[in-house]
């Protein structure tokens, strides 16, 4: 059973693709509350990587995860920076294009059939881990494709998963994103970052009411404000050195001028922050960063479209957005290497 709306179940539907039993996707109806705020699900797969039942190995785990998310994003930056591109496999997925709502497909499997784990649908593995799982199969999840089930769909652990238990494996001069003398406020930021920037911007763009539609959209401006005063005089967010708080509030405003701001209306823009602006260019002169920052899918329709909350026709995003070469403006060197007492390094090496 599946639940549609807030107290009332429903059967789950399912679809025959390909000899494959597929279950209609769970709308988020149900994360809606009764004063239309947007709450997001608890994640269901909290595994601990580097336990006995989830060590770490090479070529045993998967990420899968999407160009346009944000929160699977972060992990893919990340895997790249510590080096870990050999021992963990990636693989983006894409909508289905069915006439059903199935949710993520393996389109870049050859076939759409995932070679390491035999499925066609990110639903099949959620299922496998967890029949009776009533949420959305969401991105990032981390899978171990001997056992062929999720292990981890936590966005906000995931990340310091990466950096701290899978050490053993990273390259030897991969940088410390996560430096012990720093963890207690770097958790106490990304909690900060989390309910004040990430979630906040989804608070606005799902909201079901006016009063909730504003306290995302508040809670997520002022907050750029705040932060664009921080980082008046800091390189970071946490001083002279990249650390994983950082990747966190790049992969959200890489996003706000292209897409969030299709679904908010009318709002500010990255650059009414001039320091938060210049401070996201300079990230993005790390290939790391700029490697999995696809700005042509964030600009894309489908996402809107299938919510029905796009514009019919809008000059800046039908013109402006493909007409703007996003690589090359995100580009311009933002020269805030004055700030740091360490200018040539944006890391720390361990
Ligand atoms: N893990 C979190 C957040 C991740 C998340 O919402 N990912 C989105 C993409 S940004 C997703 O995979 N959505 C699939 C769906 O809604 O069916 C959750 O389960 O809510």
């Amino acid at each position: 059973m599946g639940k549609t709306e807030m107290g009332k179940e429903h059967m789950a539907d399912y679809v025959d693709v390909n000899g494959r039993k597929i279950r209609i996707r769970t709308p988020e109806v149900s994360e809606i509350d009764e004063n239309g705020y947007f709450r997001r699900q608890s994640n269901a797969f909290t595994g601990h990587l580097g336990s006995k039942e989830h060590p770490v190995e090479k070529g045993r785990y998967i990420l899968f995860w999407s160009t346009g998310c944000a929160w699977s994003n972060r992990a893919v930056i990340v895997i790249d920076l510590l080096g870990l591109s050999e021992a963990v496999k990636t693989e983006a997925v894409d909508w289905t294009d069915r006439p059903e709502d199935l949710g993520w497909e393996f389109v870049h499997s050859p076939g759409h059939i995932n070679p390491e784990t035999g499925a066609q649908f990110l639903s099949e593995l959620y299922y496998n881990t967890d029949g009776d799982y009533k949420g959305r199969t969401t991105v990032p999840a981390l899978v171990d494709y001997r056992t062929k089930t999720v292990v981890n769909n936590d966005f906000q652990m995931l990340t310091v998963l990466l950096e701290t238990e899978f050490s053993p494996l990273h390259h030897p001069e991969a940088p410390d994103l996560y430096p012990v003398r720093q963890k207690d406020k770097i958790d106490r930021l990304n909690s900060w970052l989390y309910q004040n920037v990430n979630d906040a911007i989804y608070r606005a763009c799902f909201a079901r009411s006016v009063e909730a539609y504003y306290e995302g959209y508040h809670t997520f401006f002022d907050s750029l404000s705040v932060l664009n005063t921080c980082l008046e005089k800091q390189r970071f967010l946490l001083g002279d050195y990249i650390t994983d708080s950082d990747i966190r509030l790049f992969t959200t405003l890489a996003r706000l001028d292209i897409n969030y701001s299709r679904h908010l209306g009318p709002c500010p823009g990255l650059s009414d922050y001039p320091n938060l602006w210049d401070y996201a260019r300079d990230l993005y002169q790390v290939p790391a960063f700029r490697r999995h920052t696809h700005f042509q899918e964030f600009a894309a329709r489908q996402d809107s479209d299938r919510r029905g909350q796009n514009f019919r026709f809008h000059p800046y995003y039908d013109m402006v957005v493909p007409g703007t070469d996003f690589p090359e403006l995100w580009s311009v060197p933002a020269a805030r290497e004055k700030l740091s007492s360490d200018p040539p390094h944006r890391f720390m090496i361990k």
